[in-house]
């Protein structure tokens, strides 16, 4: 499969896979992040570009775009980009992985960190979980513990772009320690509960928890 300058990979899915060429991908592999992890988690390979990984899109940058905060909350909120963005944008730089075997590395995000907004809404102590809610019924859930992170954030901005409407414009949710299909894109609603709700992929057989460092792929 490889050739000089990466091999091309079809994994059946919208796109194609430049990947990086053997030499470069073992350059990074024993590499250690700053937690300690791996830098390519375990049966990940590299890709040079985000891939568009398709899905069922929403309107876009439209005035009309609203995000939507409820459930286990003191104060439901329903905010414009705007209003938004006033929570205050922060930048990061991360690691994505899909389930499909793709590692994108370094890619640079801007936006609104969720453990900040969950701030704002006074999210209830008894709180557990987070769904973020898409078009046409997709939702994925992450416990709250993982939506408190540093890293996790409704990106705006990719890689110092406005967010393409193929990679969710005008808000994703970021997840980037959790295979990539728990970073929601066209976010419409976020939802806070007791109870966990598996959603579009963890009811396919996906894996409810999504650890990459543990190939954590199916259920
Ligand atoms: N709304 C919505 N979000 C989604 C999906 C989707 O189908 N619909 N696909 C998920 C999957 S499986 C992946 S791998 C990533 C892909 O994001 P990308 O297309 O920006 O690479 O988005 C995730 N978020
Ligand atoms: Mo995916």
């Amino acid at each position: 499969m490889s050739a000089a300058g990466g091999s091309i990979v079809s994994i059946g899915l919208p796109g194609t896979f430049y990947k990086l060429s053997a030499k470069e991908n073992d350059k990074i592999t024993g590499m250690l992040r700053a937690d300690g992890k791996l830098r390519i988690p375990p049966g990940q390979h590299v890709v040079k570009v985000l891939n568009d990984m398709g899905g069922v899109k929403g309107a876009g940058n439209v005035p009309s775009w609203r995000l939507k905060i409820y459930g286990q909350v003191e104060r439901s909120l329903v905010l414009n980009l705007d209003q938004l963005k006033s929570l205050g944008r922060v930048s990061i730089t991360c690691d994505v992985h899909c389930v499909t075997g793709w590692t994108l590395l370094d890619a640079r995000w801007r936006g609104i960190r969720l453990s900040n907004l969950m701030t704002h809404a006074k999210v209830k102590k008894y709180a557990r979980f987070v769904i973020f809610e898409a078009p046409e019924g997709y939702t994925s859930n992450i416990p709250i513990r993982e939506a408190l992170k540093e890293n996790v954030i409704l990106a705006d901005n990719f890689n110092g772009n406005p967010l393409p409407l193929a990679h969710g414009a005008p808000i994703r949710a970021l997840v980037p320690d959790l295979y990539f299909w728990k970073s929601a894109k066209w976010l419409q609603g976020i939802k806070f509960t007791v109870e966990d709700e598996p959603g579009y992929y963890e009811n396919a057989g996906y894996s409810n928890t999504a650890d990459p460092w543990t190939e954590d792929r199916f259920l």
